[in-house]
């Protein structure tokens, strides 16, 4: 079965609260995905993710009834940090943190829609690229913009990311571009309603690192 598949993120209630806890567990994954991708070079991105993680688990422990969901954190640090806010605690983490899961989203998308380099098609760059420009470029000034293009040197190839995706195990390419399709489902759903929170508490910022 499919790493992505062991873990897939639960469906969303109809108001489209993401509950913390369920969360939390569905993201814990990914570092350890990450290091399946092979290349050292990706340790910058899990120490980065894993940062995030660590620190809106932090704060879900200290009351996980208070924060039971994504919003109630949002609107707790907004309450007890208002000069700060949004640039503070666990609404800071997320806020990036979405934006490696919309890097994620869109990658597995376009892998999913077959989009690839005719040219060369056992390689992902191309949809590692509109990934990048679709969710994080704005954001990153020139140095990381260059950590961008080095990290890009180091993609695996689409048939080792197949191959990760599927634990090291050798499956069929329609076979794990199946459960992709699948688990972009509620992981699509989640990181949407991540971004639309942010919008509707106005805690989206657009500096850039
Ligand atoms: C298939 C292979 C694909 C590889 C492609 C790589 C693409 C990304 C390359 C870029 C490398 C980025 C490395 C890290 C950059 C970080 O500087 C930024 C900003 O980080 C935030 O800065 C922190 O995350 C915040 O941490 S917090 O939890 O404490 O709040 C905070 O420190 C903030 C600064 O805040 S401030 O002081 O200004 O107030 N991080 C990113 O850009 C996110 C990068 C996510 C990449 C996701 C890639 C997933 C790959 C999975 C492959 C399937």
């Amino acid at each position: 079965m499919s790493l992505l598949l062991d873990n897939q993120f639960k469906e969303l209630p109809h108001d489209n609260s993401v509950d913390t806890k369920l969360f939390l567990d569905a993201v814990s994954h990914l570092p350890a995905f990450i290091d399946c991708l092979g290349s050292k070079v990706f340790s910058l991105i899990k120490s980065d993710i894993t940062g995030n993680i660590t620190k809106i688990q932090g704060v879900y422990v200290k009351d996980p009834q208070r924060y039971a969901t994504l919003q109630h954190i949002l609107e707790a640090e907004r309450d007890d940090h208002a000069k700060e806010w949004p640039k503070v605690g666990a609404t800071l983490a997320l806020m990036w943190l979405k934006r490696g899961l919309r890097f994620i989203q869109i990658l597995l998308q376009s892998i999913a829609d077959g989009e690839k380099d005719e040219n060369n098609p056992n390689l992902i760059k191309v949809n590692i690229t509109k990934a990048y420009e679709g969710a994080l470029k704005r954001y990153h000034g020139w140095l990381v913009q260059k950590i961008f293009t080095g990290a890009l040197l180091a993609a695996p190839y689409r048939s080792d990311f197949f191959k990760a995706l599927s634990k090291g195990e050798e499956v069929k390419e329609e076979e794990c571009l199946a459960n992709v399709r699948h688990f972009l489902v509620n992981f699509t759903a989640t990181v949407d309603a991540i971004y639309d929170m942010y919008t509707n508490l106005n805690a989206e910022l657009d500096y850039s690192v």
